[in-house]
């Protein structure tokens, strides 16, 4: 035991071995400087990230045990994998006096598919409940990282995946009291928007301009699509309506923090600003998305200058902004002190596209021959008026409304920015017993526990703890992932059966370190992040680490990108590596979905 406890330590991430580190040639072409030393070492400080706090050993992933790298409340379950070796023992040690805390036996050797071959075995530990610093040992095994039990231990973590919008966003500079090491000019003021000929009518004719400013960037592009900011928006606003107290008095040290909103508000505003002048005042259509014709350069985005456009309006993206802005209008009724006239605006502008909608249902968004930049297309519009339809009922009480949601018989299987339908479900579910007789309630409340106990029963049956099969592996699976672990917090909140709660946590510790690969999934929080992320700032700051709190998409093995994988098994095909677009870029949706988890996980 003091033989495998003495082992070799490595001083932190940065020294780790990796297949390729294009920002250790990055750092040897700009030559690190005290400036930029200086600057990392205030950013770690200032922004409390997790990184530097705690040290691990080499080892290469298939030999590392994996666990949430950043620990576990004192309440949840407390699941370690191991790499199947030849003893049935593990110990929980104490970092700080190395003390044996807790000792417990090992599961058999199984595999998990997504996984291919590694043979892995179980550690569990929820007993262990008392607040502390600890790592396990397991005989021929290097240690664990190390990890904390602590009431606070999800808190940096989530109010950076928030805070992480601040970072994205359009038509402004950062400064340095806000930002911190990532202070940036001012870019995409999108004042002066040009009408592409797919949204051209009589009144906004091709190659007039509109003022469009604001909102926040997609994801690693300086694109700005209503689809994805529809489901991220609504996703922010109901963590606001489901856990109130939780942000009250939260500040996220941005502009707007010394005003009477909750910062998360304040954060939402400024994307909300954006998406009311998405819409066309004349006729209630919403712009698809506003966009340079092809995705730009890797620069910072003061220098990415090519032309914006609004390209066609679509019934998908009319939809998504009536749903989002009628949450908006019910949640800023709240607030009728400070904003007098925005929730009846946003009533407006939702029963305005919402009509729109009605009139043109099949208005699909068609990507113009000129355009390259992302599509968000979807041909399957059901479950966009389903969800608009549950927002503007709530809002409303219009039993038109409602009609329209049941007579669409949709499924609540879990969101994402193309499969909208459950959202609306969670709307209802929240507000049942104010707004629906008990018989629909109980079919609201149904629909939920229907799809949360396929992805409980996944969670069962996973060697690896976890409710994701090999089919989730597509194109963001984290999402997929804290998607899942949504629809399950859902399901908790209306019958509070603990194992649907155990079940979402497991999703957090997925995230945050118990995977194959063993990265912790957000930039700068655990003791193995990110490094290299596919998001341009990131990339051309003089910054060596990415922004903080932001959620990479995760392994798939669809490979779009053509760049090259360490494995062809889905849940461990992950690059960190710029070029891997389809598995390193961070997108606005899946933040929103990591955000809500945490905020949920630290309230329940
Ligand atoms: O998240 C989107 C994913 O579901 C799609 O499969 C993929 C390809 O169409 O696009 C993803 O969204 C990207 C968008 O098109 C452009 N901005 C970056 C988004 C995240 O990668």
């Amino acid at each position: 035991m003091s033989n495998r406890l003495s082992s070799i330590f490595t001083p932190s991430v940065f020294d780790q071995p990796r297949a390729k580190r294009p920002w250790l040639n990055l750092l040897r072409q700009r030559m690190l400087n005290l400036k930029n030393v200086i600057l990392i070492v205030t950013f770690f400080l200032l922004l409390g990230c997790d990184v530097l706090e705690t040290t691990t050993e080499i080892a290469s992933p298939d030999a590392i045990i994996k666990l949430n790298q950043l620990g576990f409340l004192p309440s949840s379950i407390k699941v370690a994998i191991v790499p199947a070796v030849d003893t049935d023992e593990f110990h929980v040690v104490s970092a700080k006096n190395h003390n044996i805390v807790y000792s417990g036996k090992l599961s058999g050797s199984m595999q998990w598919p997504p996984a291919g071959d590694d043979s892995i075995k179980r550690a569990v530990f929820s007993d262990l409940k008392t607040e502390g610093l600890y790592f396990l040992t397991v005989a021929g095994l290097p240690r664990s990282d190390t990890f904390r039990i602590a009431y606070d231990v999800y808190d940096k973590v989530h109010n950076a995946a928030l805070k992480a919008y601040y970072f994205n966003r359009a038509s402004t500079s950062l400064i340095a009291r806000h930002a911190g090491a990532y202070v940036r000019d001012l870019g995409h003021p999108d004042d002066k928007v040009i009408v592409h000929a797919s949204a051209a009518t009589e009144k906004r004719p091709a190659g007039s301009t509109i003022a469009a400013p604001k909102g926040w960037y997609d994801a690693g592009d300086y694109g700005k699509y209503v689809v994805n900011s529809g489901i991220t928006t609504y996703t922010l606003l109901t963590a606001y309506e489901h856990y109130t107290d939780f942000y009250k008095n939260r500040s996220l040290n941005i502009p707007e923090s010394e005003d009477e909103l909750p910062d998360i508000l304040n954060e939402v505003l400024w994307n909300l600003d954006w998406l009311e002048a998405m819409q066309d005042p004349d006729d209630g259509g919403v712009y698809h998305k506003l966009t340079a014709l092809n995705f730009t350069g890797k620069t910072m985005p003061g220098q990415a200058t090519a032309d914006r456009y609004v390209v066609q309006k679509s019934t998908s993206a009319t939809l998504n902004f009536a749903a989002t802005m009628a949450v908006a209008s019910r949640i800023f009724t709240q607030y009728k002190k400070i904003y007098p006239d925005k929730s009846q605006r946003y009533q407006e502008a939702a029963l305005k596209a919402w009509r729109w909608a009605a009139t043109n249902p099949e208005a699909y968004y068609v990507q113009p021959k000129d355009v390259l930049t992302g599509a968000y297309g979807d041909n399957e519009l059901n479950d966009e008026f389903g969800w608009a339809a549950a927002e503007l009922y709530i809002l409303t009480g219009d039993s038109y409304f409602i009609d329209q949601f049941f007579s669409r018989n949709l499924n609540a299987d879990e969101p994402g920015w193309q499969n909208v339908a459950a959202l609306g479900y969670f709307s209802l579910s929240q507000h049942c017993s104010s707004v629906l007789p008990s018989r629909r309630c109980k079919k609201v409340i149904e629909a939920i526990a229907q799809t949360a106990n396929v992805i409980l029963q996944d969670y069962q049956q996973s060697e690896y703890v976890i409710p994701l099969v090999a089919d989730n592996f597509y194109w963001g699976s984290n999402n997929v992932a804290l998607n899942k672990a949504i629809v399950l917090i859902q399901a908790y909140r209306n019958n509070h059966q603990r194992e649907y709660l155990d079940a979402a946590f497991s999703v957090v510790d997925y995230i945050l370190g118990r995977n194959p690969t063993a990265y912790s999934y957000v930039t700068g929080h655990g003791i193995r992040p990110p490094m290299n992320i596919h998001h341009r700032q990131s990339y051309a700051d003089q910054v060596i680490a990415p922004i903080p709190g932001l959620l990479v998409g995760g392994p798939h093995s669809g490979w779009e990108d053509k760049c090259s994988y360490p494995s062809k098994y889905p849940a461990k095909s992950y690059l960190d590596d710029w070029c891997s677009f389809s598995t390193n870029e961070v997108a606005i949706n899946w933040n929103a979905a990591l955000v809500y988890v945490l905020a949920a996980v630290q309230s329940l």
